[in-house]
């Protein structure tokens, strides 16, 4: 592991913590915020905050193109940010790490290029049962245009990926295993490891969706030897409209671009075209600079606290908050009951009330949570519900928003009459 994603003299002082976060001192319908929906998009640091202004107020202008002052200034401030990603995430290569708007788009952006060139009739791609749709939506989509085939790894009824038959899932015959790092609905962290090794055994590529991954412990992406992985800057206090795809050099090289403009090009006449070098390759037309170089602030911060701090103590406030609603009459928690092996994506489902009314609750006590499908249908089919309520942890949560979140539904069952 890099030295940057630990801290082992970091005090972890939540309260100054708290404190980095202007939004946190807001007041919603008379209640001091108590935020727990991390896992839709997190809240800003300070540093961040002043990042972004500091951008426009000092080297606002375009990249890769000015020969000016504010031009080279701008595009440092950028590539300084994809250094930092490729240390944070173990030590890759600087070509490695494209810049995309999110997760989503990195996931089109191997499903329109790499799936493209390399899924045929009757390959297969697997995937698991608890995939956001981001993950889902454009396998189904190649696999239709291929006439490919779409293979599934199930899931226990606690919410873990059921390896029992994984021979008989992934074979001789599967291009590429998608599967997500940690689920954003039940908070499960996947073998991504052990999965890339039979994929390799058996010829295949392997994805991985990091967007809950990466903003919550360390992640060592030539450890986990996966060729393609994918996670957002605004779920780990960076800002939205900025995303990375992670790909080996060897197969981001064999890939045809995504998206065709400027600087993605090395030299253009009507009758012939070549592609930049690697990441620019991925990168046409002007990216979203402000929010790389800001995204950079964010991975300053998490650095400073240390990552595996940060999945210490949220692995501790999980736990903490799993046991707090076991012991609630009526509720259900939907994903392991333990915080081994999870995140702190914890969702829940009550037998008397709709996951939207305890939303809409919580949200008269100032508490914001998360309800619905969460981008994952399939997995609330399998889960034989339409809909759950989540609360999503993150590093400036602490035990007493668990005790707001408690109290309220405590509160909430009360005022609907079933106590
Ligand atoms: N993959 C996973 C596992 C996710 O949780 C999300 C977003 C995405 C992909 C898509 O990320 P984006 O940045 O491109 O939008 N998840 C959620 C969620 O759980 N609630 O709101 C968004």
């Amino acid at each position: 592991m890099n030295t940057e994603t630990t801290n082992k003299d970091f005090v972890f002082d939540i309260q100054k913590i708290k404190s980095d976060y202007p939004i946190l001192q807001r007041e919603i319908r008379g209640h001091k915020l108590v935020y727990l929906d991390s896992g839709a998009s997190t809240q800003k640091p300070i540093e961040v905050i002043n990042a972004h202004e500091e951008f426009f107020k000092t080297i606002n202008s375009n990249i890769h193109r000015g020969l000016h002052t504010l031009a080279e200034e701008s595009t440092n401030a950028y590539e300084k940010t994809r250094t930092h990603i490729a240390k944070f995430i173990g030590g890759v290569k600087t070509s490695e790490v494209i810049f995309t708007a999110g997760t989503t788009e990195s996931i089109n952006l191997v499903a329109y290029t790499w799936g493209e060139a390399n899924i045929s009739e009757g390959d297969e791609i697997v995937l698991t049962d608890m995939e956001h749709h981001a993950n889902l939506v454009p396998w189904v989509m190649l696999a239709q245009r291929k006439n490919a085939v779409i293979k599934r790894i199930p899931i226990t009824d606690d919410g873990r990926l059921d390896l029992t038959d994984i021979d008989k899932i992934i074979t001789e015959k599967t291009k590429l295993v998608a599967v997500t790092h940690m689920s954003n609905v039940l908070g499960t962290l996947n073998p991504v490891k052990q999965l890339a090794e039979i994929a390799h055994k058996n010829g295949a590529l392997i994805l991985a969706d990091g967007a809950q991954a990466v903003p919550h412990m360390p992640v060592d992406l030539l450890d986990l030897d996966v060729d393609f992985y994918a996670f957002s800057s605004h779920k780990m206090l960076g800002p939205t409209g900025v995303g990375v795809l992670f790909g080996k050099e060897n197969i981001l090289d064999k890939m045809p671009p995504f998206n065709m403009g400027g600087e993605m090009i090395s030299e253009v006449s009507f009758d012939r075209i070549t592609w930049a070098e690697l990441p620019h390759k991925f990168e046409a037309g002007t990216p979203n600079i402000a929010g790389v170089v800001t995204f950079d602030a964010a991975l300053t911060y998490l650095d400073e606290i240390g990552m595996d701090n940060v999945h210490t103590y949220e692995t501790k406030l999980t736990a903490y908050t799993i046991d707090k609603l076991l012991q609630i009459d009526g509720l259900k928690i939907q994903g392991p009951n333990n915080a081994i092996n999870r995140g702190g994506a914890v969702s829940f489902t009550d037998k008397d009330l709709h996951p939207h009314d305890i939303s809409t609750y919580l949200d008269s006590k100032g508490i914001a949570i998360r309800a619905g499908h969460h981008c994952a249908q399939t997995l609330m089919k399998r889960m034989g519900t339409i809909a759950t309520a989540r609360a999503s942890l993150y590093i400036y949560n602490d035990e007493s928003d668990i005790d707001a979140l408690f109290d309220a539904l405590i509160a909430m069952r009360k005022y609907f009459g079933h106590e």
